[in-house]
């Protein structure tokens, strides 16, 4: 591997076309996703779930990039095209919507890979030497730069990204991979009931990432012969990688191995995690680091004044502790605690929030007890409303509460009140 250094590493990044698939619902998420695709949720205060992986993407070098959309797009275009529309083709550089436009056939995209086959004149327009595939759906920093790499040296077709997750968490979730020495791919089970474990730590198994790195003429050939298969499914994880295990080099990267156990990602597929992982935000030192300046998250910004905190009197002190508060947001004579606030926020007097995620625009009126919740965008509670407090109540009033009892509200649900 001696040749891996950066001038090498950005040859490679810039023979690479990035394609973002960002077309599923995530339907564990419930409401959440009414209204808008997976990729297209907010996350941490500023951003959407889609700027993590464009932010790998133009951090490590890829500058040529297409988000393949599908489910309820408005919402993940508007925000593409307000916050990732200044890239510029002539400087070699874009980052292209391609929609599902039914332009080889009458069916919208099937599975992952059909996504993917649907658009390969754009790819083959592109002349890249590798195309990588990632998913649109995670939380995570990845300089996907070494990846390539020990595509190229390890001399493989394909590459999956892969790292050790608990065995619970894999269960009917992820791809599940089984590695040689070399790190060859010898197994692949998408979505087993029984995750095979790993041989040095058999509490945990190597989860498929669901991002990949093509030769472009080998995923080509591949995309070819599973399209004109009427049994598949047209899907990477179900039907294009177990088909090459056997015939073809098929290597996995360790995510964990090569960002030196300093490996952060998340999938935020149902409301636990979603909360999870916001609330891991308000940690003092939480494990993603989103004020990294050599791997910032770009996004869409707003224009907005400060963050605003107002104590007019002994017992009306607006204040925020172990909390994170956007632009826009106005906290006055009330308290947060362990909460997010997405732009433009309104808490008001004698009113507590706790361990809450509050999207764009919420208002909380006066003397309101807030806790372990998830706020939709646009939701108004109103005056002296208590939600988390007792789960039988938020219940009763058509809240869903998860497993791990955290409350979802939407302005729909406060609507109908
Ligand atoms: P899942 O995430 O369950 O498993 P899938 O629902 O196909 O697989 O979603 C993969 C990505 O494609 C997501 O980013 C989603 O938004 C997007 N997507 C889904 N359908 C699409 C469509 N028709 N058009 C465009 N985009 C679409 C996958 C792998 C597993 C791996 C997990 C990791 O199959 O092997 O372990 O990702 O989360
Ligand atoms: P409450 O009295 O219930 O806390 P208000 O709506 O009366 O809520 O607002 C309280 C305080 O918030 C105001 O006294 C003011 O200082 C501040 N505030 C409200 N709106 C604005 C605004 N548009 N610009 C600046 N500050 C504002």
């Amino acid at each position: 591997m001696s040749r891996i250094n950066n001038r090498y590493i950005s040859n490679l990044t810039r023979d690479t076309y990035a394609l973002v698939l960002a077309g599923g619902r995530g339907s564990r998420l419930y409401e959440l996703t009414n209204w808008r695709a997976k990729p297209a949720l907010y996350f941490g205060g500023k951003f959407r779930i889609i700027d993590f992986p464009l932010s790998n993407c133009v951090n490590s070098g890829i500058r040529n990039v297409g988000v393949l959309t599908q489910y309820k797009s408005h919402s993940l275009i508007r925000h593409l095209v307000r916050g990732w529309g200044h890239f510029k083709k002539e400087l070699g550089e874009s980052i292209e919507v391609l929609p599902a436009s039914q332009r080889f056939s009458e069916d919208w995209y099937q599975g992952t890979a059909d996504a993917v086959y649907q658009n390969i004149d754009i790819i083959r327009d592109e002349l890249p030497k590798y195309v990588m595939i990632l998913s649109g759906d995670h939380i995570y920093q990845m300089d996907y730069g070494p990846m390539l790499a020990q595509h190229v040296e390890s001399g493989a077709q394909m590459t999956v990204s892969c790292i050790s997750v608990p065995i619970e968490q894999a269960r009917n979730a992820f791809g599940v991979i089984s590695v040689d020495d070399q790190n060859k791919v010898c197994d692949f089970i998408e979505k087993p009931a029984e995750p095979t474990p790993l041989k040095n730590e058999p509490s945990h198994c190597l989860a498929s990432m669901g991002n990949y790195v093509f030769d472009t003429e080998f995923l080509f050939e591949q995309l070819e012969k599973d399209g004109a298969n009427p049994d598949s499914d047209h899907d990477f994880g179900k039907d294009i990688i177990p088909s090459i295990i056997d015939n073809y080099k098929v290597f996995a990267f360790d995510f964990r191995k090569s960002a030196k156990n300093d490996a952060y990602w998340r999938d935020v597929g149902t409301l636990d995690s979603y909360w999870d992982a916001n609330m891991e935000l308000v940690a003092p030192i939480p494990e993603l680091n989103l004020y990294d300046k050599n791997w910032p998250i770009w996004t869409y910004q707003e224009q907005l004044p400060p963050a605003k905190f107002v104590w007019e009197q002994e017992d009306r002190r607006g204040e925020a502790l172990n909390s994170v508060v956007s632009g826009g947001c106005i906290i006055s004579g009330a308290t947060l605690r362990r909460t997010i606030c997405f732009s433009n926020v309104r808490v008001k007097s004698y009113s507590l929030m706790e361990e809450t995620v509050a999207l764009p625009g919420v208002e909380v009126g006066q003397n309101c007890h807030i806790r372990k919740a998830i706020l939709d965008r646009g939701c108004h509670v109103p005056d002296n409303m208590q939600i988390g407090i007792n789960h039988d109540d938020d219940r009763a009033r058509g809240f869903r509460v998860s497993p791990g009892g955290v409350v979802l509200v939407t302005r729909e649900m406060l609507q109908a009140l």
